[in-house]
Formats: structure tokens, sequence, C-alpha cells
């Protein structure tokens, strides 16, 4: 029995995919459940088996095993008590997808893909000017590169999947956070 409608939100490293995560729950009530994020406070956790390993791949720009990301996500869903999630960062490769098919096709209908589409170019500008103030360890030209391009070898070929099945909303991402949700808006607006 399908319990949960989701959406996924990707989109190259600072795309936006947070910033408008946040837009859409002002907005329109879903629940926002960043993968990097859910991630970075595991890793903090203090106890936990996977700590390292977690940095290792942040730092690296590599993917976590999807065992760790999906039950996370799954956690946190069942632990919202909601039942409509914007899952953002995620499923990033093959190895997600699959392990997400697994494990949560049976109770989470895949209803829309958010792609917000960006260039290298502003993604790595974002990033790098956010890096003077975030504190995270990815947000370093040397990381960035590696992120691109677990991007655009392992990313992208996810989304064409998804856009084979008609579920993708391309966004363009490169305009100011109010422009960009304007486009946002309509896609969600079509879906309710
Ligand atoms: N900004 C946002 N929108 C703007 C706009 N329209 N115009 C101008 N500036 C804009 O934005 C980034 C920055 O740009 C901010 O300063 C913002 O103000 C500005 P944000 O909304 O944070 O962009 P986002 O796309 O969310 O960028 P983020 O850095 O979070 O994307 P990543 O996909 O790189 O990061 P994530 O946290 O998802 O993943 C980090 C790492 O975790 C991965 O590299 C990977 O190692 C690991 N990971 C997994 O292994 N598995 C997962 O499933 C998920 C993550
Ligand atoms: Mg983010």
């Amino acid at each position: 029995m399908t319990k949960y409608n989701v959406i996924f939100v990707l989109g190259g490293p600072g795309a936006g995919k947070g910033t408008q995560c946040e837009y859409i729950v002002r907005d329109f009530g879903y629940v926002h459940l960043s993968a990097g994020d859910l991630l970075r406070e595991e890793r903090q956790r203090p106890g936990s088996q996977f700590g390292e390993e977690i940095e290792g791949h942040i730092k690296n720009g590599t993917i976590v095993p999807v065992q760790i990301t999906c039950s996370l996500l799954k956690r946190a869903m069942e632990k919202s008590g909601k039942d409509r999630f914007l899952i953002d960062g995620f499923p990033r490769n093959r190895d997600n997808l699959d392990g997400w098919n697994k494990e949560m096709s049976d109770v989470a209908k895949v209803i829309r893909v958010l792609f917000f589409n960006c260039s290298e170019q502003v993604c790595v500008e974002r990033c790098l000017s956010r890096g003077k103030t975030s504190g995270r360890t990815d947000d370093n030209e040397e990381s960035l590169k590696k992120r691109i391009k677990t991007y655009t070898e392992s990313t992208m070929e996810i989304i064409e999947q998804f856009r084979k099945l008609n579920l993708v909303s391309e966004i363009h991402a490169e305009k100011s956070p109010e422009e960009v949700f304007e486009e946002v808006k309509k896609v969600l607006n079509e879906l309710n």
C-alpha cells in the first residue's frame, strides 16, 4: 500500500535544491528531507558507526552506500508522521535508485522529479562563496571538482532515466531565487 508521495529534487552542487525546498515547504506544506543534511547529522552523532565513512565520501564528493542513506530517509519519513516529502539530493546514482526501489517502492510513490539545471560555473561560484561561512568540508575547490564529476558521471543518467518516464520537470536555476521559485510553483500547482 502506498503511504507516501515523494518528489525527488535533483541538480548539481549548489544548484539551489535546498533553497527552493524551503520555499516549497513554506507555500505547499511538504516535508523537506535533504539526504546530505541527514548524512551530515549522522556523521556528527556520537557513537555513529558510519561517521568516518560518511565524511570520507562527502569530502571526496563520492556517494555513500544506499543502505545508510535510505535507512536515514526512511526513518525520517516514519518519524515525521506526514505523507508528502521532498527528497533533496537523492537518488544520485544507480546504487541509490536500486536500493530505494528495493526498500521503498511498495510504500512510496515518486510523483515528480524537480531537476534544477544550473551550469557548472554558476554551481561552483555559489558553493565557493557559501564556503566562506558554511563550514561545510566540501565547499572548497578540490572537493567541488569531485562533486561535479560525480554529478556528471552518475547523477545525470538517473535524471535521464526519470525523464524517459515523463517524471522530470526541468527548472532553469540560474535566475534569482524568487524567479526560480515562480517556475517551481507552476509545476507544483499542476500536481495539486
Ligand atoms: N543560492 C541558491 N539559489 C540561488 C539563486 N537562485 N541565485 C543565487 N544564489 C543562490 O544553494 C547553494 C548556495 O547558492 C547557497 O549559498 C544559496 O544561498 C545560493 P543551496 O540551496 O544550498 O543549493 P543545493 O543545490 O542544495 O547545494 P548543495 O551544496 O547542498 O548540493 P549538493 O548536492 O552538492 O550537496 P548535498 O548536501 O546534497 O550532498 C553533499 C554530499 O553528501 C554529496 O557530495 C555526497 O558525498 C553526499 N551524499 C550522498 O552520498 N548521498 C546522498 O543521497 C546525498 C548526499
Ligand atoms: Mg543542499
